[in-house]
């Protein structure tokens, strides 16, 4: 008996290492963050000061603060980064998942956190050439692609796209149309300001501007997908201006162009507008909204993603039913460990390989190095035991089929959606 014990402990253990070792090495392609390409210059965030401001470490150190909000958003960014240092790394240990990222990030550039010196920490990231960095936390966090959140309405990212730049072919783009669905009586006047002809309300040629504008937008920055947050309240189909657009405009620009829409569903916007961007919380959504968009839309491709931790079984179950849905990320609130690995293991549950369980949100370079590393070993944590599950019953993975796997949960099965092909049946492509 206790040999039998020890031959399968050790097929188990021999058989994580294995997973282990292929999800670590095979690259990622990141399907949503908010970092830019480096011909943006500034707008690409990176080192130790945003990293410590970075708003999830916003939102916990005012839970220690007693400093009035006006008074920290009128510090400098090194002096936010000093208190939030105190507050979250010296005052109390950097337990939370926001924290502990800051660490395994500066560990895995090869930094001693042990020390707590934060000027030291400075000195290091002012010492490094920001393009070799770029691809130094590329390299480390083993990521190939990254998608970045673009918006028209951005009034310093805007005048580039319409410049024009050398583009970086790390970096894919993906339009963001929040402000166009959510705030159409703010959205309509800058769109007549950029000579689309668009009054208030939404009559036929109106729609027909509407279309142009993404049809503009969506050639110049290639984007690979449009995408927008949505609000726990949002219904479809319904008679407001969110709604309608979406029908009338986005989803058949997004046929005509065959590009997915991303929605991200379950954020409260401005929760405690004090905490500016930190302030956002979630809320649950309705499901019903989604069955009615990829049910009534079967030619449209949807990418999904939903905040609430509450709505994530009835996701799963939605894209069982439509295969117009493709289910994505651990998103924000949920990318803590508990959280994501429940996530993960129940969708590879449901849904087996046609998810893409993880996208980064990354705001700042140096993040892509935790946000994987820390994602990486929920996977493999989670495939190791599906496959020890399988070998219960008989059926030994190879290799190539382990490979296989990985390659499509970290990029391959969102490539194929967007594509709009599905896979060969029985076909190992190592
Ligand atoms: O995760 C985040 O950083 C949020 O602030 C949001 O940007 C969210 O990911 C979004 O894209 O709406
Ligand atoms: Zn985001």
């Amino acid at each position: 008996m206790a040999t039998t014990v020890t031959a399968s402990s050790r097929r188990r253990a021999a058989l994580a290492k294995r997973v282990e070792k292929i999800v670590n090495t095979t690259p990622v392609s990141d399907i949503h963050t908010h970092l830019y390409d480096p011909a943006f210059r500034g707008l690409l965030l990176w080192g130790i000061d945003d990293l410590l401001t970075y708003h999830y470490l916003v939102a916990e150190t005012f839970r220690y603060f007693d400093l009035p909000f006006e008074k920290f958003w009128s510090l400098s960014k090194t002096q936010q980064a000093d208190l939030i240092w105190e507050a979250l790394f010296v005052q109390h240990s950097p337990i939370s998942e926001a924290c502990g990222g800051v660490l395994t990030t500066l560990n895995l550039l090869g930094l001693d956190v042990k020390k707590r010196d934060l000027p030291a920490l400075r000195r290091w990231f002012a010492k490094q050439n920001p393009e070799k960095h770029v691809t130094r936390c590329l390299e480390l966090a083993g990521v190939d692609r990254i998608c970045m959140t673009n918006s028209p309405f951005d009034d310093v990212e805007r005048p580039l796209w319409e410049r024009g730049f050398q583009r970086d072919e790390r970096f894919v783009a993906a339009l963001r149309i929040d402000p166009l669905l959510l705030d159409w009586p703010g959205a309509a006047p800058r769109l007549a300001q950029w000579e689309y002809d668009v009054g208030a309300g939404l009559s036929d040629p109106v729609v027909g501007e509407v279309r142009r504008f993404l049809a503009d937008w969506s050639k110049r920055i290639g984007a690979k997908y449009l995408m927008v947050s949505l609000p726990p309240d949002f219904k479809f189909p319904e008679q407001n201006n969110c709604a309608q657009l979406m029908e009338k405009a986005v989803l058949p620009h997004c046929r005509e162009f065959g590009l997915p829409l991303a929605l991200m569903l379950g954020v409260k916007r401005a929760v405690n507008p004090q905490l500016r961007l930190a302030g956002d919380g979630v809320g649950r959504s309705d499901p019903q909204a989604l069955q009615n968009l990829c049910a009534g839309f079967p030619e449209n491709k949807f990418l999904a993603t939903v905040l609430s931790r509450e709505n994530q079984h009835e996701l799963c179950v939605l894209a069982r039913k439509f295969r117009n849905l493709h289910v994505f990320g651990c998103w924000w609130f949920t990318n803590v460990p508990l959280v994501a690995e429940e996530m993960t293991r129940m969708r590879l549950e449901l849904l087996g390989l046609s998810v893409t369980p993880q996208h980064s949100d990354a705001r700042v370079l140096d993040q892509l190095v935790y946000k994987w590393s820390h994602f990486r070993e929920i996977l493999s944590r989670a495939l190791t035991d599906k496959y020890v599950d399988l070998s219960r019953a008989g059926w030994e993975p190879t290799a190539a089929e382990i490979k296989r796997d990985a390659k499509n949960l970290l990029g391959g099965a969102f490539e194929r959606f967007c594509r709009g092909e599905r896979p060969a049946p029985g076909q190992v492509r190592p």
